[in-house]
């Protein structure tokens, strides 16, 4: 199956939560805290290979998530790190933030990988808060949190030239006489129902072709089937513009060449400006000639008298795309602004107000400090205490108009305010 837009989550990491444990053995009494550090969550990332072709796989499993970090353990041993997820996606995969809608990466070229979510942090075990004055800490910290993000993946093939025309104009044949590539060919309209690639060799040189699916169907006049493969040619340098000479199905080619230009201009303006080389296929069934000059003048641009299937004008083609290609700039990736993912903000919280006597803080910082304390702890609390002062949340209170006797909650727990 043909896939070429998801939308899946991830999720890198979580950190491993530091152990709480006292050093014991036989014969050795009260030996001291020995909780060691929780393990870094792994990241979460992409890599384009070019051995895949379609988005398809992402129809079945659209969560992933990368390992948590190891908790700690005693013995000062530390958890360890979680295994990073890398996953893999056909080269030319668009990736958004699916809240947004920004780019966080352009996956261009094969091999190419790209993080995208750290994982968390991992707690403290009891053994790093041992200081001279508080020789057996009762508490650890916990593993830091990550949250799941969903983005999109968009398929934008990377060749060097487009195959566009009406259906059956004889695209797949040209594409199957220029390269190796052996597309499915019939006399029936979407015959092509996905993308296919190319390459093509030229002198010193190779290059690819992309054949789409036909864009208007000339039998029902509906909506172009193929105008949603157009991002598959949107990235091209070159357009090779097939036109079915013979008007055998019953159309004018100069009508035909017009109707796709406007279907050009109608999906991106930008498109319909690549350079073009116009192709007048099926020439082995024509019979008045006048539709040549005709196509020249309405298109003032090269055009290559061709037959696919006697191979009539194969070389010609090749070189007319050659010499093209040579002067236009490389297939470039997309420019962006590189959008990530917010880190947890740890530092800021706020006061609210909640009714006359009753404040509520919460914030970043409070998260945090959540990772940190078990308010049932006395040492615990002392130290969450000790902290609040210093981060100048008793100041934000006061500010806030916090008064002796007042109650303030912060997390899951409500205390009395006294200076
Ligand atoms: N007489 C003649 N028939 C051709 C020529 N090129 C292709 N054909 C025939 O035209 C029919 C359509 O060819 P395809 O290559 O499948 O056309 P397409 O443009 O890829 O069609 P879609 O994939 O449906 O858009 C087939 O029966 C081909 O054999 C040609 O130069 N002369
Ligand atoms: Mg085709």
């Amino acid at each position: 199956m043909f896939i070429d837009k998801a939308k899946i989550y991830i999720k890198a990491g979580d950190g491993g939560n530091g152990c709480t444990s006292f050093y014991t053995e036989k014969y050795v009494n009260n030996g001291g805290p020995d909780g060691g550090n929780g393990g870094i969550g792994g990241k979460i990332g992409f890599r384009a290979v070019k051995n895949k072709s379609t988005l398809a796989d992402f129809k079945f499993s659209q969560h992933f998530r990368a390992e948590n970090g190891e908790n700690g353990k005693s013995r000062y041993s530390a958890g360890k790190k979680g295994k990073d997820l890398v996953i893999d996606v056909p080269v030319g995969t668009v990736i958004r933030d699916a809240e947004s809608g920004k780019i966080i990466a352009d996956m261009f070229s094969d091999g190419m990988i790209k993080f995208v979510a750290e994982g968390g942090n991992g707690g403290k075990g009891n053994a790093f808060f041992r200081n001279s004055r508080r020789q057996a800490p009762h508490f650890s910290q916990a593993g830091e949190k990550t949250r799941e993000h969903a983005v999109t993946l968009e398929l934008k093939t990377i060749a060097d030239v487009g195959l566009v025309g009406y259906p059956n104009v004889g695209k797949s044949t040209i594409l199957s006489v220029i390269s190796a590539a052996r597309p499915k060919i019939a006399s029936y309209h979407f015959t092509t129902l996905s993308p296919n690639l190319g390459m093509v060799s030229a002198y010193d040189d190779s290059f690819v072709v992309a054949d789409i699916p036909g864009l208007i169907d000339g039998a029902s006049e509906g909506a172009g089937l193929g105008h949603d493969f157009l991002r598959h040619i949107e990235r091209t340098r070159l357009l090779v513009h097939v036109i079915d000479a013979s008007g055998s199905e019953g159309r004018d080619p100069v009508e035909d060449y017009k109707a796709i230009n406007r279907e050009l201009v109608g999906y991106d303006p930008a498109l319909a400006e690549k350079p073009q080389i116009v192709v007048l296929n099926k020439t082995d069934m024509l019979t008045d000639f006048s539709v040549v000059d005709k196509i020249k003048e309405v298109s003032e641009r090269d055009v290559i008298l061709m037959s696919a299937v006697i191979h009539s004008g194969v070389e010609e083609l090749i070189k007319a795309m050659y010499h093209e290609l040579k002067k236009l700039p490389e297939v470039q990736p997309l420019e962006y602004e590189p959008f990530e993912f917010e880190k947890p903000d740890k530092t800021s919280f706020d006061v609210v107000k909640i009714e006359e006597g009753y404040y509520e803080v919460f914030g970043g910082m409070i998260d945090e400090l959540a990772r940190n304390v078990v308010l049932d702890n006395y040492d615990s609390l002392k130290y969450f205490q000790k902290q609040i002062k210093e981060r100048g949340v008793d100041k934000a209170l006061r500010k806030a108009g916090v008064q002796d006797g007042d109650t303030v909650r912060i997390m899951d727990v409500e205390f009395e305010y006294y200076e």
